[in-house]
């Protein structure tokens, strides 16, 4: 039986070599022929443009495509950190890029995949510069400029990112309840998994209509390990990554 692994912020950095083995272990053991994985964004810390030829993106490369060609089917979101993974980037991983809201059966129920970013509306400064971000035409003059000027401002955003975090209240970080509902009723479906908030949880949400919908978070990944959900078609549960 063919099983769906679901996995989001990897945060994969040359920083952290040990996660970057874990990730190729776990790519390279974990999912085996006509399963399909899923990656629901900040597969990378940081995704500078699909030209990019560090160690980093060349092993990323290299671990999915070997998945890929053993029969792995690859699909993946942008995250917050990633946004900027492109049609090239794909094509070399034997990946498919989904669009940021995915509905796909999951354990038989429609379900759908976010990264989470989105969810969390109270974080009104972040939901501005994702909009900028978002833009093709600032894509575009982004991704013309040379790799060195983009890594020297992915990592002016990174700190950014990190002050902004410590000075906002925990709240703001998180997703908005009524958002929430807002994209569960807009694609008519009592399932969400999604990443982002880095607190792994299950939570319920009554909607109007009386019934529940459940929010599975997916947790980051760290040196040590993580958990990833499967679906082995039966049913979902969390499976260690160590
Ligand atoms: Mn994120």
């Amino acid at each position: 039986m063919a099983r769906q692994w679901f996995i989001s912020d990897v945060h994969l950095t040359l920083d952290c070599a040990e996660t970057l083995d874990l990730f190729e272990r776990f790519v390279a053991d974990h999912p085996a022929a006509d399963d399909r994985l899923f990656i629901l964004g900040d597969l990378f810390d940081a995704w500078i443009g699909d030209d990019d030829d560090s160690e980093l993106a060349q092993r990323v490369r290299a671990a999915l495509a070997r998945a890929s060609a053993r029969g792995v089917e690859i699909l993946m979101q942008h995250g917050n950190r990633d946004f900027l993974m492109g049609r090239r980037l794909m094509r070399d991983c034997g990946a498919r890029l989904l669009p940021d809201c995915h509905v796909t059966a999951v354990a038989g129920e429609p379900t759908l995949l976010m990264h989470g970013d989105l969810l969390c509306t109270d974080d009104v400064d972040y939901q501005r510069m994702r909009r900028r971000y978002r833009n093709p035409l600032v894509q575009w003059l982004l991704l013309r400029k040379p790799l060195a000027e983009r890594r020297r401002i992915a990592a002016d955003l990174r700190r950014r990112s990190g002050e902004a975090k410590t000075m906002k209240a925990d709240a703001i970080m998180d997703v908005n309840p009524d958002t929430v509902v807002r994209y569960l009723r807009r694609y008519r479906v009592h399932r969400l998994i999604h990443g982002h908030t880095h607190r792994p949880a299950v939570h319920r949400h009554p909607l109007p209509d009386g019934t529940d919908a459940v929010r599975i978070v997916l947790p980051e990944w760290h040196a040590t390990g993580t958990v990833a959900w499967v679906d082995d078609g039966s049913g979902l549960c969390e499976q260690a990554v160590v």
